[in-house]
């Protein structure tokens, strides 16, 4: 049987690579568990040191156009490896995807900090993604903006503005609305991340638990 994929988004500071970690070393006690962060900054992509400079350095410029590609490029980069894990039976463990992509460049369309003065439609948004696996389920990691802005690090990024996140948490409410509504859409599992690290991981265990232990839960065959 294929491995579980599992994807865990939320707003900026939400506690995403945290509980990753978590969750990677608690399935890797008994099954083998790999995590694919996105965007990929390592060495094993070729987009993910210019999405980096992007991201840390207001001096680089580049059209959104091309950055929101640069993301999705990054993200088809490391489908071969996340196809091959589940095809191995490994649970592959995402931390953000398409969501994300969709949602940050649609979001920076309609904000001030958009550069092209074009609104990026959430279809044009949404299509260099298509083709890439799709996740069993989806965790959705919500805090307020001013826990996650009191939380380490915040304000360092170009994305981290109170106007773009205000957005962003717009449109992340619009995908859990059509997840309820429309089934070709993963499962959408809100969970709320303002308590602490342990409530938080022992909430998203639970989740996973159902679907590790209910096969039907689980898409067949990957597309
Ligand atoms: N982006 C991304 C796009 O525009 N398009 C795309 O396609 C993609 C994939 C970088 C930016 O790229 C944009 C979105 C982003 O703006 P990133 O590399 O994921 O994306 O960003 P990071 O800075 O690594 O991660 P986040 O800021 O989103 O943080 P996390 O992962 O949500 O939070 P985490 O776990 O690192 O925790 C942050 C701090 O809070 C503490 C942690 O210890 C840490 O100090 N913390 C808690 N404190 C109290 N209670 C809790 N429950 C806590 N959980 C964590
Ligand atoms: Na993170």
């Amino acid at each position: 049987m294929r491995g579980l994929l599992i994807l865990i988004e939320g707003l900026d500071r939400s506690g995403k690579s945290t509980q990753c970690d978590l969750l990677q070393s608690h399935l890797n006690s008994t099954t083998q568990a790999n995590l694919y962060k996105f965007p990929d900054r390592s060495s094993a992509t070729a987009t993910g040191s210019l999405l980096h400079s992007y991201l840390t350095n207001p001096t680089v410029q580049l059209p959104d156009e091309a950055v929101h590609l640069l993301f999705s490029a990054n993200r088809w980069e490391r489908q071969q490896d996340i196809l091959a894990d589940l095809t191995a039976g490994k649970c592959v463990i995402l931390d953000r995807y398409v969501y994300s992509g969709i949602s940050f460049t649609h979001a920076k369309s309609l904000s001030a900090a958009g550069s092209s003065g074009v609104i990026a439609s959430l279809d044009w948004c949404a299509a260099p993604d298509i083709g890439l696996p799709q996740p069993d389920l989806t965790i959705f990691l919500e805090v307020d903006e001013d826990t996650a802005a009191r939380r380490g690090g915040y304000g360092a990024e170009r994305y981290e503005t109170k106007e773009i996140q205000t957005r962003v948490r717009q449109v992340f409410a619009r995908f859990e609305k059509l997840a309820n509504t429309d089934g070709k859409l993963q499962k959408w599992h809100t969970v709320n991340a303002a308590g602490s690290i342990e409530e938080v991981h022992q909430t998203i265990r639970g989740i996973v638990e159902e679907y590790l232990a209910n096969e039907t839960l689980r898409k067949s065959p990957v597309d």
